[in-house]
């Protein structure tokens, strides 16, 4: 059989953070080869499967030796002569191989790079695009990307407590153009910025460094920028990543900037009243994990004008969205694939969410490398969104320049999913 798996290779690289991570070469018989990478989070979800570090001294106990050895040794074994077309039954061995529930004896990491080598070498070996390969000839559409701006939280040394301060080009009509606009909020931006004596930098995502007295200075000044830019509110729009997990517990949210500690309630008003004042058309994580009252009465309030995305919260597994959709707790999920491990796992979370109506929004993590799967599975599973952090480091622009390769590639048959990547009467 020509896409039998022949050869299985791990090895140890190193991501946008410099720490070590990750990368697999499957190999075929016919030739075919394919690569994954597994990428890291700073802020997680407690529920997230194990990315598996060697603790210990040497590399403050980051280096992945163990999961190295893992895919070259058991993952291989097991996986050699299998059919690298049959992703799910790929999947299935790792899962059963591994036989936890997080993954934590050979690492989601050795598995999601597995996963995705063994999908990218199938691709090849089909003489497709992964995205096409992904699509099994379902009709796609790029993505309406998510774009920092600002970073904060466990990206900018908690600078400011709300993480992703990012925009979403609502109005655009082609990805190219998205880019365009993008682009344009992010340099006003950062010249408003400097002329205030307010930018000290990039954060862990490309986005600037803020050195604003409130979480809400952050809102203005996205808010100032996108009209600098020369932007209408419905043209470009704003979206937070508030991962209310980083600063909340036990319905008690601490904001060291705004020094003040709110309960639920008065946090739910307070972000209300955000909602209500600024440009925004998505909020994700806003309560804690552990705070599904406050996710509710956040979506009761909000989820019919504005997008209310699970993250942390929902760690793109099937029974947590099946209980968020009972909950009403939120109405879109991030799929992060390294977050439960597997692709098989992360298309199952996919369409349980397409199934329930939620929007669905492919997500990279804040430690990333020059992979650019994800603009692949965004655009082939058709899901809408995608969120890869800013628009600066090599890093988050290979994702986004991987989409105007992918856009060009289809010529006039190109559609940009715009506003309508968003599951919401805009
Ligand atoms: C998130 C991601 C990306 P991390 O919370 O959505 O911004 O961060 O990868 O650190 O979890
Ligand atoms: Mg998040």
């Amino acid at each position: 059989m020509k896409t039998q798996i022949k050869h299985i290779h791990g090895r140890r690289i190193w991501d946008s953070r410099g720490r070590p991570t990750v990368e697999v070469d499957v190999l075929l018989q016919d030739g075919s080869s394919g690569r994954g990478v597994a990428p890291a989070g700073a802020s997680r979800g407690s529920r997230e499967a194990l990315e598996l570090r060697d603790g210990g001294s040497l590399l403050n106990g980051l280096d992945v030796a163990q999961a190295v050895t893992h895919v070259n040794s058991e993952i291989a074994q097991a996986l050699i002569g299998r059919d690298a077309l049959a992703q799910e039954q790929a999947d299935a061995c790792l899962i059963a191989l591994d036989s936890t529930p997080l993954k934590s004896r050979l690492g989601a990491n050795a598995t999601i790079a597995t996963s995705v080598a063994i999908a990218q070498a199938a691709a090849n070996s089909q003489g497709q695009a992964l995205w096409q390969y992904l699509s099994q000839g379902q009709p796609v559409r790029l993505p309406l990307p998510q774009i920092q701006i600002f970073g904060g939280g466990a990206h900018a040394g908690r600078r400011v407590d709300i993480q992703d301060f990012l925009v979403m080009p609502i109005g655009a009509q082609s990805f190219d153009e998205a880019l365009v606009m993008v682009a344009n909020v992010y340099h006003a931006a950062g010249q408003w910025m400097a002329s205030l004596g307010k930018r000290h930098g990039v954060a862990d995502e490309g986005g600037w460094w803020p050195d604003f007295s409130s979480n809400e200075e952050a809102l203005q000044t996205l808010t100032r920028s996108i009209e600098l830019a020369g932007y209408r509110h419905d043209q470009v729009a704003i979206a937070l990543d508030v991962a209310a997990s980083e600063f909340g517990q036990s319905g008690r949210y601490t904001l060291g900037l705004d020094q003040h500690v709110y309960s639920t309630d008065e946090w739910l008003q307070e972000l209300l009243r955000w909602v209500n004042t600024y440009p925004i058309v998505s909020v994700e994580d806003p309560f804690a994990e552990d705070d599904t009252a406050g996710m509710q009465a956040f979506t009761h309030a909000v989820g019919q004008k504005i997008q209310v995305i699970g993250d942390d919260y929902l760690v793109t597994r099937v029974d947590l969205i099946e209980a968020a959709v009972r909950d009403k707790a939120c109405n879109a999920v991030l799929l992060k694939p390294n977050q439960v491990g597997t692709l098989s796992e992360t298309r199952q979370a996919m369409q349980t969410a397409r199934q329930h109506g939620f929007g669905m929004v492919v997500s990279a993590r804040s430690g990333e490398t020059e992979d650019t799967a994800i603009a692949h599975i965004a655009t082939g599973w058709d899901t809408g969104q995608l969120k890869v952090g800013s628009f600066a480091r090599s890093e988050r622009m290979a994702k986004w320049n991987e989409c105007l390769r992918i856009e060009e590639s289809l010529g006039n048959n190109s559609v940009y999913a715009g506003k309508h990547g968003l599951k919401l009467a805009l």
